[in-house]
């Protein structure tokens, strides 16, 4: 447990200090930010029965399921505590612009970007901020209990940010977090299944995008997706999230890109780059990219961009398997 004492208790207090509390997380909404915030609505509600608390925001595509949104309008500010959860720039958060002179409070497990909040609890090791508020509640020493309706949101918040515990941010921190989340009568099968669910459409889609990958040598693969494929198969670009990773699963493969075409071009393409050991990094930043050593983001502006990009992939991997001697 890395949060300290001291900012658990300053919070508690603050909560105590304020009859109305306005949460709020990221625009484009992932099931961390919505499991989160309202797991934390429902933390107070029920430790607080007294007090409003609102959860401010656009609901996510595809995640109604989750739970809803409160209205929450400009003058509920007023003498208002504010909460903003998994934010690292005020910039992104939904619903900034009704944020007045309020204190703010930040609650995140992303690096610090910038300081914004009268409070900030950042612990960059926790898997999402679902984790963080849990071990928060656990350590609260009794000052806040949990109803199985926040562990559930929790709970859903930390599937959500670990990939179903896939992801190498899972820790054993997470486990305990999510066994207490257990003993408080989290509905984990109802979250996994629907977290499992897929429309019809979307399964069509992942099956065409399927189709889309190709294999080079040294365990590169791409998949091309066109601006036509999408609107033809009623798919948005953030719906193309879900098939990421499929290249990744073949076991030949090391790394991998997903070229997605930007809207109103012809052959721009924005280049999703996934790998499962060599650094893909330094290929994004030739690229007008960036990210991390895993995971990174580039762009290209033309189809010799994009031949070139798979190239350098292909040196890399070449590289990473001369270095593992394989
Ligand atoms: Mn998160």
């Amino acid at each position: 447990m890395t949060v300290k004492q001291s900012l658990i208790e300053k919070l508690i207090s603050l909560i105590d200090q304020y009859d109305r509390i306005i949460i709020h997380r990221h625009i484009n909404p992932d099931p961390d930010a919505i499991g989160s915030q309202l797991g934390l609505k429902a933390t107070i509600k029920h430790n607080f029965p007294d007090k409003t608390v609102l959860a401010a925001g656009k609901m996510g595509k595809g995640i109604e399921w989750l739970g809803r949104m409160d209205n929450v309008d400009r003058q509920d500010y007023e003498d208002a505590l504010v909460i903003i959860l998994d934010t690292p720039v005020f910039e992104r958060i939904d619903g900034n612009d009704h944020i007045q002179n309020n204190t703010l409070i930040k609650i995140d497990h992303h690096l610090v970007v910038e300081h914004f909040a009268d409070l900030e609890i950042v612990e960059i090791l926790s898997s999402s901020t679902a984790e963080l508020i849990t071990k928060m509640i656990m350590h609260s020493q009794g000052q806040l209990t949990l109803s199985p309706q926040a562990a559930t949101f929790l709970y859903a918040g930390i599937v959500g940010d670990t990939g179903r515990f896939l992801h190498s941010n899972t820790t054993q921190a997470t486990f305990e977090a999510v066994a207490y989340l257990m003993a408080h009568q989290a509905e984990n099968t109802q979250i996994n299944r629907k977290m499992n669910e897929l429309s019809l459409n979307e399964l069509n889609f992942q099956s065409f995008a399927i189709d889309q990958i190709e294999l080079y040598e040294k365990g590169v693969a791409t998949m091309t997706l066109k601006q036509a494929d999408l609107t033809q198969r009623g798919m948005t670009v953030d719906g193309t999230n879900a098939v990421t990773n499929l290249p990744g699963r073949l076991k030949e493969v090391l790394t991998w890109v997903i070229f997605i075409e930007k809207e109103d071009s012809h052959g721009e393409y924005r280049a999703r780059i996934r790998s499962k050991g060599p650094n893909i990094h330094q290929v994004a930043i030739q690229f007008n990219g960036g990210g991390h050593e895993m995971a990174s983001g580039a762009n290209v502006y033309d189809d010799e961009e994009k031949k070139e990009l798979i190239d350098q992939m292909i040196k890399v991997n070449a590289q990473f398997l001369k270095d593992q001697n394989i």
